[in-house]
């Protein structure tokens, strides 16, 4: 069977960003997306993200996640150049420990929203984008309603572990 298109492109600003961005890649694999994972950088590689990002709706992207550290201006730069919505993750990749990266993330233009999650919260990044596209994909509702409940689970066996300790 042929693989499903990625619908979900999952950018980063280098490749030692990764560690904390497959997060959104686990997370959205889970919840049955095909997503596109790359490492693209507004500041040492500009013209390969604006030639992604251009072309990517055609390509059946729906949703960015893009994370970054430092000055971070990749999800900015992605919503620049696009008209489908950008999750921004800001990392903690220098000593100001994402602050500077959440600034930068955050802190958009009137008119060029970036949905900036915790720093570091790439994986609610990921579900983010899942609930996105859940809005019209039924399958995609489903996965979100089968993760609220096996979430709901985890915390109640939790609760009775506890409970048996008391
Ligand atoms: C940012 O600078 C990247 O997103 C990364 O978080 C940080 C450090 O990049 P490297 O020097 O490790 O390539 O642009």
């Amino acid at each position: 069977m042929a693989k499903a298109k990625p619908r979900v492109a999952v950018l980063m600003g280098s490749d030692s960003d990764w560690s904390v961005m497959m997060g959104a890649v686990e997370r959205l694999r889970e919840l049955g997306i095909e997503c596109d994972a790359q490492v693209m950088s507004a500041h040492r590689t500009p013209d390969r993200v604006s030639s992604y990002v251009s072309g990517a709706a055609k390509r059946g992207i729906r949703v960015f996640v893009v994370g970054a550290g430092a000055a971070a201006h990749l999800a900015g730069v992605v919503a620049a150049h696009t008209t489908s919505p950008v999750i921004g993750v800001p990392l903690n990749a220098t000593p100001l420990q994402g602050m500077d990266a959440l600034l930068a993330t955050v802190q958009m233009p009137s008119g060029v929203p970036v949905a900036t999650v915790a720093v570091g919260g790439a994986e609610n990044a990921g579900i983010l984008a899942a609930q996105i596209l859940a809005l019209s994909d039924p399958q995609v509702a489903a996965a979100m309603k089968r993760f609220k409940k096996n979430m709901a689970k985890k915390v109640e066996a939790k609760n009775a572990k506890l409970q048996q300790q008391l």
